[in-house]
């Protein structure tokens, strides 16, 4: 006589199979991801009664996906980016860790090794006609105490939001340098004012984000990474205030603490920098 046997179904053996559960070899955290991930997509075939249609053009749309290198695009685009800053924040938050300048994503333009200088750089090669930027800042450790030899790595776009590299047209690392900050932590560049970056309009990325009535824009922005000997690596980013999508960013990288207000510097302000710097005669 057998008492209640334990019947395992179809599905739990196929995915018992297929995600290699079953199997001696591979690697054990691969095999019940996959399995948890196949598992998930099957209860959502059946829950929404997916159509082989429907199940094809997804096929069809991870190959665009991969073919356009969209994957990280995508990835910034549905706020999984995002959610990994969530949950380090949260991981930071239980073990009690002391945070400086908020963390936020590093999106999918990065682009190592660019051109490292002290203390200054020059980061835009001069042939675009556009406002000046002056950035500055101090890299000081959580008891606020400046940082030596901190390297800074910025990228940013142009004005069109293109980043070179990816937009062939720009001039190698344009708008992208490292800076190595001096004793007293300090770095500064010139750079020009860059705009929101947009998908590219014909690309996977934004075709899902038309399909579920979302746009793909970001507001103007800029990059940093931010590390040094002994420290924790900083991702971060500013968001240039005033621009439309400030709070509207379709990668949700906008943070209340990582916005800057440009300061427009005219004649009239350099004269009260002259009169505040010049002791009175
Ligand atoms: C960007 O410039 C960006 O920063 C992110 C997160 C996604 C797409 C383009
Ligand atoms: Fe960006």
């Amino acid at each position: 006589m057998t008492v209640n046997p334990v019947k395992t179904s179809e599905l739990e053996k196929l995915l018992a199979i297929s995600s290699g559960l079953v199997s001696q070899q591979g690697n054990e955290r691969l095999k019940v991801i996959l399995h948890q991930v196949l598992g998930d997509i099957c209860q959502t075939i059946k829950k929404y009664d997916i159509t082989d249609e429907e199940f094809w053009l997804a096929v069809n749309y991870l190959n665009e996906l991969g073919e356009r290198k969209e994957a990280a695009l995508l990835a910034a685009g549905l706020g999984l980016e995002h959610y990994l800053d969530i949950r380090a924040d949260e991981k930071e938050a239980a073990a009690g860790i002391e945070v400086g300048t908020p963390r936020t994503i590093e999106g999918p333009l990065y682009v190592a090794n660019a051109p490292l200088s002290q203390n200054y750089a020059r980061m835009d090669d001069g042939t675009e006609q556009a406002e000046i930027m002056w950035l500055q800042g101090k890299v000081t450790d959580s008891n606020g105490k400046p940082v030596a030899g901190a390297v800074v790595d910025i990228w940013h776009a142009n004005t069109l939001g293109g980043y070179s590299f990816f937009d062939q047209s720009q001039s190698q690392y344009n708008l992208r340098r490292r800076i190595q900050t001096g004793a007293d932590g300090s770095y500064a560049v010139r750079s020009i004012v860059p705009c929101g970056y947009g998908c590219p309009p014909d690309g996977p990325t934004q075709k899902l984000l038309t399909a579920v009535g979302r746009h793909g824009n970001r507001p103007a922005h800029v990059h940093f990474f931010v590390s040094a000997p002994g420290y924790k690596h900083l991702t971060t980013q500013i968001n240039l205030n005033g621009d439309a999508y400030l709070w509207d960013d379709f990668a949700f990288a906008t943070r209340e603490e990582l916005i800057a207000d440009p300061l427009k510097i005219t004649d009239t302000h350099i004269a009260e920098q002259r009169k505040i710097n010049q002791p009175h005669t």
